[in-house]
């Protein structure tokens, strides 16, 4: 029988561990265009520009602290009777630190390197040069494991698998613009899952309840 639930979250879980959202006022596609370093083609045209912005971004996310939102959301995975899957946009690892078990990151990581030659990931390190070498094919092409525009997620199976295998969908602090992730509650909803949204101000999107207020709150409210 199925009972699970699947929490969808994006970069609002982390605002309050002081991690930028992308679309706010002053929010990372303020400083930056997104065709600049979030695109294959960026990287290609501006490898320097690219890895600078995610090594400004890696070391701010590793200096930030998870906040109540991610611990309940950790709290709820060990203790919940049934699956909890944590599909998350975020490319912090807030969630680990929190205290969650499995964390499913359709965008990628950025404690990660991948090899655009030969697919290869390791760590990365703090500071991330385009002319470190792969350390399994030698190919300088290391870029960050991130899913930029235009590129297929990851785990789009686990999460269809996951989708199916749940009874409540929870939308946490994410604008619902950028697809896939944006038609996972239309997915819900069609598999009769009932859905729920948590976020500071609504997305707009169709839910069958709505809680506003920060993550920091709101989260671990309805957790509890
Ligand atoms: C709080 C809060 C607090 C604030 N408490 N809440 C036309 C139509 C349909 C699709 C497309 C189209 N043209 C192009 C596409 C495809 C494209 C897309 O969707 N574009 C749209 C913009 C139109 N998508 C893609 O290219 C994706 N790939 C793809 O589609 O491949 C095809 C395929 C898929 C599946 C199977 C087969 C084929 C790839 C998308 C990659 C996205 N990458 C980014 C950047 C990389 C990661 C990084 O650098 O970190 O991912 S973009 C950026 O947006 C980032 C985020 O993960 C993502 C979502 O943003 P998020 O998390 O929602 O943040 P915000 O800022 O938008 O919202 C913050 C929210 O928090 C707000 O709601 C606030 O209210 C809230 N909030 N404070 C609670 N304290």
């Amino acid at each position: 029988m199925k009972g699970g639930i699947f929490i969808l979250s994006g970069a609002g879980l982390s605002a309050e561990s002081g991690l930028k959202t992308f679309r706010a006022a002053d929010g990372l596609w303020e400083d930056h265009r997104v065709e600049d370093v979030a695109t294959p083609e960026a990287f290609a045209r501006d490898p320097h520009m690219v890895q600078s912005f995610y090594n400004t971004r890696r070391e701010q996310a590793a200096n930030a602290v998870p906040n109540p939102a991610h611990r309940a959301l950790a709290r709820l995975q060990a203790e919940y009777g049934a699956p909890v899957y944590l599909v998350t946009q975020n490319v912090d690892d807030l969630l680990e630190r929190g205290g969650a078990r499995e964390v499913i990151h359709m965008h990628g990581a950025l404690k990660n390197a991948l090899c655009a030659s030969c697919g290869h990931r390791w760590a990365a390190p703090m500071v991330m040069d385009v002319k470190d070498p792969c350390p399994s094919c030698s190919a300088p092409a290391t870029r960050p494991d991130i899913v930029w525009f235009g590129e297929i997620p990851y785990h789009m199976e686990a999460i269809q698998d996951a989708l199916e295998d749940c009874e409540l969908f929870v939308s946490i602090g994410t604008s619902g613009v950028v697809y896939p992730a944006a038609g996972f509650s239309q997915m819900a909803r069609q598999l009769g899952i009932r859905t729920m949204e948590l976020n500071l101000e609504a997305s707009g999107g169709r839910f069958d309840e709505i809680r506003e207020g920060p993550a920091s709150t709101v989260v671990p409210d309805w957790v509890d």
